[in-house]
């Protein structure tokens, strides 16, 4: 009897095991509860944005593994600088999985926000005036990028801040034409999903109060690392 049991047990981790294996990619909870960043950015959508949008790009991304062996042991960040050997799912679900998992971190609860480092905003007066005409630039990025995407601070390869913006789930890491590419260090998504339910239309609205959430913890250090 016992010897049976232990050969339905084998049998069963035979079946399960692999299954759990091929899960290469994972969603993470929200580093914060859903409703930390209200008023400015409500509980629903962020229940929405991570449970649904972000957790669908991770099942979709992991559904692509077995078309693309060579996806397998692949980090999420090693794969966006080798994403135009993949095909269009994963540019979409690898990027919307890459860049929901920064913008959760690049957000805090109020009280651990910090500011921007001395470093950073040295950084930032030399490629743009002022922390402020920075803003301005990254909220035209932000603004003028037609239907979804995303906006960003990037270091560049030799080591200088710059703003872009990218289509759909593109981000700068990406190796594909009509890219900027660096180091992202600061982003800001644009898509309809991420403001709709409160701000609806006003674009504007949501990326002004998005300001008042940012961890300027995160950034520095994201910074930091860049120009190391
Ligand atoms: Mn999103």
């Amino acid at each position: 009897m016992k010897r049976a049991l232990l050969s339905v047990a084998a049998a069963l981790a035979a079946v399960c095991l692999p299954a759990l294996a091929a899960a290469q990619f994972t969603l993470a909870p929200l580093p914060y509860p859903a409703d930390a960043l209200e008023p400015h950015i409500d509980r629903l959508t962020m229940e929405i944005h991570h449970g649904r949008h972000h957790a669908a790009y991770v099942n979709n991304l992991n559904a692509q593994t077995k078309n693309f062996p060579d996806l397998a042991g692949l980090s999420l960040e090693a794969l966006q600088g080798r994403i135009s050997a993949f095909n269009e799912a994963v540019r979409n679900n690898g990027g919307g999985h890459y860049n929901h998992e920064l913008f959760w971190k690049l957000m805090a609860p109020e009280g651990q926000r910090g500011k921007p480092s001395a470093a950073l905003e040295a950084a930032i007066n030399a490629a743009f005036g002022s922390l402020e005409e920075m803003r301005k630039r990254f909220d035209a990025a932000a603004l003028g990028r037609f239907g979804s995407g995303w906006a960003w601070l990037i270091v560049t390869p030799d080591k200088k801040l710059a703003v872009t913006s990218t289509p759909n789930q593109d981000n700068p890491l990406m190796d594909l034409p009509g890219i900027q590419r660096g180091a992202p260090i600061l982003a800001l998504d644009v898509w309809e999903h991420a403001y709709y339910l409160k701000y609806q239309n006003k674009r504007a609205e949501y990326v002004t109060n998005w300001w008042n959430v940012v961890n300027w913890n995160e950034v520095n250090a994201r910074f930091a690392a860049a120009v190391k």
